[in-house]
């Protein structure tokens, strides 16, 4: 078939097809795609910019006879804004694709990915780019259902809708190796001493030590026991990350067994995992979003999926609580003094329908630093700790005792050393760990 129409293809004398002016992008017809592009000499960042609207949307490396003019005029994603670093070689890029290119009904987050951050990211002129931010039409944002709880919904579960205290969530240490029987009686003590949920760390799943089911019965037993006690029942979120088939089913017979939350780390399993889970109308209970492993297409700041995204997306797929990172810890370089600002916004911000999402602020957590975690993130934020708990000089009900007592000086506005004057379980956990994470060397980030 010989095409007589001007086919759309990524050769630059054809440009006008994939170019546009920023006046002419309707924000409700078409996701608005930032990137950050590194191109070789003699290419432009604009001219790399037309190969990306091109391979992206309707053209490929060279004419085709197979196009027609509709496809040109409807489906042609457009670079419309840019701004050169030095030269010209580098720099941001926006591009707009049409709504209707997007099969956001059938395909979802499978179908975005491989437009917005798909065949581009491995052209061979295109040395480095990142998607740094997303901006979806009403018409995208409508098809996903987001988050059951949210912050909200989490804070009534958890009974802090008044007071809006951060809430204090144990991680199960050693990684994996407790037994069920072990984990209970530590989640036990951590429910004894004020935790508002626990969860599984994020490599256990159904190893032989510590068979899954047996688990999940045996934690909810325990904290079952602990709330005749307290009155107060902790939040247990299992790891239900498997592979996609599986998902469901392995959802329901964690509930089946009690579990009261579910934990998926979405960066392995996939957005569509955790939306499966949140979408799903038997699944009842609340979804933490873990996302170990993200740093390997977010960290480099040249190349990847910025973390603004995948939590933009891990809300869109229902996640109740999403870790953010730390503004003390043991994770991430000093760009996320930057970074969490901008994620928590969009994870909290307004967002059609969506719910807001709980931030969960974790790695290398201890009550000292809290502070300045709440200080970055905001008092909506769960505090998250695996050894700053079971690592407590007295043990693990302390160490839950001591985050409490922090997060209650932090609500009085009282600082920590004064308030662990009266409280013995903070004094001794400021004492054991110090300035750890507190202040800048090779272990951690501080803002300069
Ligand atoms: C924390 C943690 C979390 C990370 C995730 C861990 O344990 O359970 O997986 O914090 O990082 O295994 O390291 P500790 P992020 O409290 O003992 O450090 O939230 O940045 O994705
Ligand atoms: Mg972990």
């Amino acid at each position: 078939m010989k095409s007589t129409q001007r086919a759309p293809s990524i050769r630059h004398d054809q440009a006008d097809v994939f170019t546009s002016t920023p006046d002419r992008i309707d924000p409700d017809k078409n996701v608005i795609a930032t990137y950050y592009i590194d191109v070789v000499e003699p290419l432009t960042i604009d001219e790399a910019g037309v190969t990306i609207a091109a391979e992206q949307s309707v053209g490929t490396w060279t004419d085709v006879g197979t196009t027609n003019q509709w496809i040109a005029d409807n489906l042609a994603a457009k670079v419309f804004e840019w701004r050169y670093d030095d030269g010209k070689h580098s720099g941001i890029l926006k591009v707009a694709y049409p709504i209707l290119l997007i099969d956001y009904e059938t395909g979802g987050f499978p179908n975005l990915l491989a437009i917005l951050a798909g065949n581009f990211m491995g052209f061979t002129p295109i040395q480095s780019s990142k998607l740094l931010d997303v901006s979806l039409p009403k018409d995208i944002i409508r098809s996903f259902s987001g988050p059951k709880f949210g912050i909200d919904g989490l804070r009534v579960l958890i009974g802090t809708s008044q007071d809006r205290r951060p809430h204090l969530g144990a991680t199960a240490k050693p990684k994996v190796g407790l037994t069920a029987d072990e984990l209970s009686q530590a989640f036990a003590e951590a429910a004894m001493g004020g935790i508002d949920t626990c969860k599984d760390d994020e490599t256990m799943l159904n190893q032989k030590f510590s068979p899954l089911l047996e688990r999940v019965s045996k934690v909810t037993e325990a904290l079952d026991r602990v709330k005749s006690q307290t009155g107060k029942q902790v939040i247990y979120f299992p790891q239900v990350t498997t592979e996609a088939h599986k998902i469901l089913d392995l959802a329901e017979k964690l509930l089946s067994h009690g579990a009261n939350g579910l934990m998926v780390n979405f960066m392995a399993a996939g957005f569509s995992a955790l939306r499966a889970l949140s979408e799903d109308p038997s699944i009842k209970v609340p979804l933490h979003a873990h996302r170990a492993g993200h740093a390997a297409i977010t960290r480099n700041p040249k190349h990847g999926i910025s973390v603004k995204v995948i939590s933009l997306f891990a809300r869109l797929a229902g996640a109740d609580l999403l870790h953010v990172g730390t503004a003390r810890g043991k994770l991430g370089g000093k760009e996320k003094f930057a970074e969490i600002p901008e994620t928590v916004a969009a994870i909290k911000g307004p967002l059609e329908h969506v719910k807001p999402v709980f931030p969960v602020a974790s790695g290398g957590l201890h009550p000292g630093i809290f502070p300045q975690n709440v200080e970055l993130i905001g008092k909506d934020v769960q505090l998250q700790l695996g050894g700053g708990i079971h690592g407590h000089p007295w043990g693990t009900r302390s160490g839950a005792l001591a985050g409490r007592q922090a997060i209650d000086a932090i609500m009085q506005n009282v600082p920590l050393e004064e308030y662990a004057r009266g409280h013995k379980e903070l004094k001794v956990a400021l004492e054991h760990w110090g300035e750890q994470y507190a202040k800048a060397d090779v272990f951690t980030a501080v803002p300069d």
